[in-house]
């Protein structure tokens, strides 16, 4: 069976290219849907693509990566910074986690600093736009390859 990564986004990014581009650049979120589809395909690995604004709904699809995600990739928007029930859903995960940011969070209001997903997470990515998502792809695949799944 294919190597499968879940990539889950979190509230208000289904605005992506509509405002703030100085932020958070002129891409849509199908913009990097594609992006991310064509870097799966590209490493033989299948994709899972959602957003949802609702907090209830990325603890669902949390949940359901469980069963069959090797790789999981959030970028949880605003809840990243206030969510205990994202930071529970993703403890009960079994496969690496990656966070990822389209904006360096560091370099921003004090309030974006902290995360409840970063203790979590194998990695943290943030700062390189859209690029960041295809590191993430990038790095989830090689340790599948090295791992032989
Ligand atoms: O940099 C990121 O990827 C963020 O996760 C984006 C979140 C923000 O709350 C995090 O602190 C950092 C916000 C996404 C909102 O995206 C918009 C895009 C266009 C217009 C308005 C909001």
């Amino acid at each position: 069976m294919a190597f499968e990564i879940h990539i889950i986004n979190g509230p208000n990014l289904n605005l992506l290219g509509q405002r703030e581009p100085e932020i958070y650049g002129h891409e849509t979120l199908s913009d990097i849907e594609a992006l991310c589809q064509k870097r799966c395909k590209d490493n033989g690995a299948n994709l899972v693509f959602s957003q949802s604004n609702d907090e209830g709904k990325l603890v669902d699809l949390i949940q359901q990566s469980r069963t069959s995600a090797g790789g999981v990739i959030i970028n949880a928007g605003a809840y990243t910074h206030t969510s205990i029930a994202l930071h529970d859903a993703l403890k009960s995960l079994e496969c690496p986690i990656i966070e990822v940011h389209l904006s360096n969070i560091f370099a921003r209001e004090s309030f974006r600093h902290h995360s409840y997903i970063s203790p979590l997470a194998k990695a943290v990515i943030c700062g390189l736009g859209s690029r960041g998502y295809l590191v993430a792809i990038d790095a989830l695949s090689e340790q599948s390859h090295d791992e032989g799944k």
